[in-house]
């Protein structure tokens, strides 16, 4: 089959890839360790809290002599880059410094990283890889509604897709009708936003009385916040495309550091020629003579960046929990599971563990219920209580709302062993994404 009978949903042809995506393991290994080499004495070199961290932990750049030395050095966390607020964690001079971008900063001082233009044009690089891995081609127009701004889906997704050779389309978050009306006139053939805003957009296909299977739209590029396989299924089936997964944090460069391939839809290769990727138990980080877990085994995932210039990372604790698993569509490359979810927003309530992912699950495959679902945590008596809050679908009867309520509540106690409360609301009664959705509310007494 040539390049240009292949239709979205297949692979990618060979000759298309990048020179590192066909690597065999061993000259990809080889690769990563010379770049940790150079990463680590750049890292040491140029940047303070690093030369200060390493000396403190009694370890020195020479030290690395194999990929595995990594776990000797010490870890980075994003109170680390507040520390350094603004600019203390750059290892080159300001005028190399091509791009600022910086977290929204709703917890305190917001965490900033900076770009050379060689790190510019890297990650443009590793976006372009990322899209063509979901099916995007070059030609194609790509609707692009990440946030454009400080936060990094915007531009990172932009200059990504113009280095593919596609047509960008830089909508950004917000304005939903418009949003609408451009997928409808400019028939873009890849879309790229966050889950929760494509169900804000499916909302407004129906309310614009437009059929969202008819539209151009083949393939969507969803991350930024986790979702499920079940939110997979909705969205596939509602839009009758493609939905694949696109992974990254502005700490180690933004969106692109891992991808779906959308002929396997298996988890997200990492592209470890520019990172290299850990899973530690979160509880054992920080203490000494802490170790990787083996792939396979949950927990937190750590980065360090092989190739940036103007913040290089290391071990930089994500907070996400995933598993590391063998790679397949690029069999090089290994694989993260779908986020579970996000350290901090693990619940414990009374004394069993809990993420919203979960919870999406149930929501999702429970008949007459919408994807809407909001997570309110209350102090009740001494106790945390755990209230559902979920949309019923607009042609859900009463009658139907109770039994899916209790359903609900009988899954949550049966898979995850806890008790929780469930109250069905009218459809469209609860707040709609524009970008990253905060699914809990916590309420409880201090
Ligand atoms: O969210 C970068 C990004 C933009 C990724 C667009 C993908 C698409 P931050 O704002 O720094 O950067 O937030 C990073 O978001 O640590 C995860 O907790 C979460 N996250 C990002 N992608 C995914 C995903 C961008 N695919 C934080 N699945 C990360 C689950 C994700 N969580």
């Amino acid at each position: 089959m040539t390049t240009m009978q292949r239709r979205l949903g297949d692979a990618p042809a060979p000759e298309t890839l990048d020179p590192e995506e066909r690597m065999s393991v061993d000259e990809l290994r080889a690769l990563q360790l010379t770049r940790l080499q150079w990463t680590l004495r750049h890292a040491y070199a140029n940047v303070p809290h690093y030369t200060r961290a390493f000396d403190a932990h009694g370890v020195h750049p020479d030290d690395c002599r194999e990929l595995s030395d990594i776990a000797k050095f010490p870890t980075t966390s994003k109170a680390d880059l507040r520390e350094n607020y603004p600019f203390g964690m750059l290892a080159v001079p300001q005028d190399q410094v091509r791009r600022i971008h910086a977290s929204s900063g709703t917890t305190g001082r917001p965490t900033v990283v900076g770009y050379t233009e060689g790190d510019i044009d890297r990650w443009a690089g590793l976006i372009a890889r990322s899209i063509r891995a979901a099916g995007g081609r070059p030609g194609h127009k790509v609707h692009n509604a990440y946030g454009y701004g400080l936060f990094t889906g915007g531009l990172g997704a932009h200059y990504g897709i113009e280095k593919l050779g596609a047509t960008a389309i830089p909508v950004s978050g917000g304005m939903t009708p418009r949003q609408i009306q451009l997928i409808t006139d400019f028939a873009p053939q890849v879309i790229m936003l966050t889950p929760s805003y494509m169900l804000t957009l499916l909302d407004e296909f129906a309310r614009q009385g437009i059929d969202p299977t008819s539209t151009s739209l083949q393939v969507g590029i969803f991350g930024a916040e986790p979702w499920t396989e079940q939110m997979r299924s909705e969205i596939e089936e509602r839009m009758d495309m493609h939905a694949v997964d696109i992974y990254g944090l502005s700490e180690v460069m933004g969106p692109g550091v891992s991808q779906e391939c959308v002929e396997t839809k298996d988890g997200l290769h990492i592209w470890e020629d520019h990172f290299l990727p850990e899973v530690v138990d979160p509880l054992s980080v920080g203490s000494s003579g802490q170790t990787p877990l083996a792939d396979g085994e949950e927990g937190e995932l750590l980065f360090t960046s092989l190739t940036k210039e103007a913040l290089p990372i290391i071990r930089y604790r994500t907070r996400d929990l995933t598993t590391l698993l063998p790679g397949t569509a690029r069999p090089s490359m290994r694989r993260m599971a779908k986020i579970t979810g996000r350290s901090d927003d693990m619940i414990i309530l009374r004394g069993v563990n809990l993420f919203p992912t979960q919870i999406e699950e149930i929501v999702l495959r429970t008949p007459g219920f919408a994807p809407h679902f909001q997570l309110e945590l209350t102090t009740q008596g001494r106790m945390d209580a755990l209230a559902v809050r979920v949309e019923a679908r607009s042609d859900t009867p009463a009658d139907r709302r109770v039994a899916a309520a209790e359903e609900l509540v009988r899954a949550v106690k049966e898979s995850i062993g806890v008790s929780v409360a469930c109250e069905v609301v009218d459809p469209d009664s609860l707040e709609r994404s524009v970008g990253k959705l905060q699914r809990l509310l916590d309420h409880r007494e201090k």
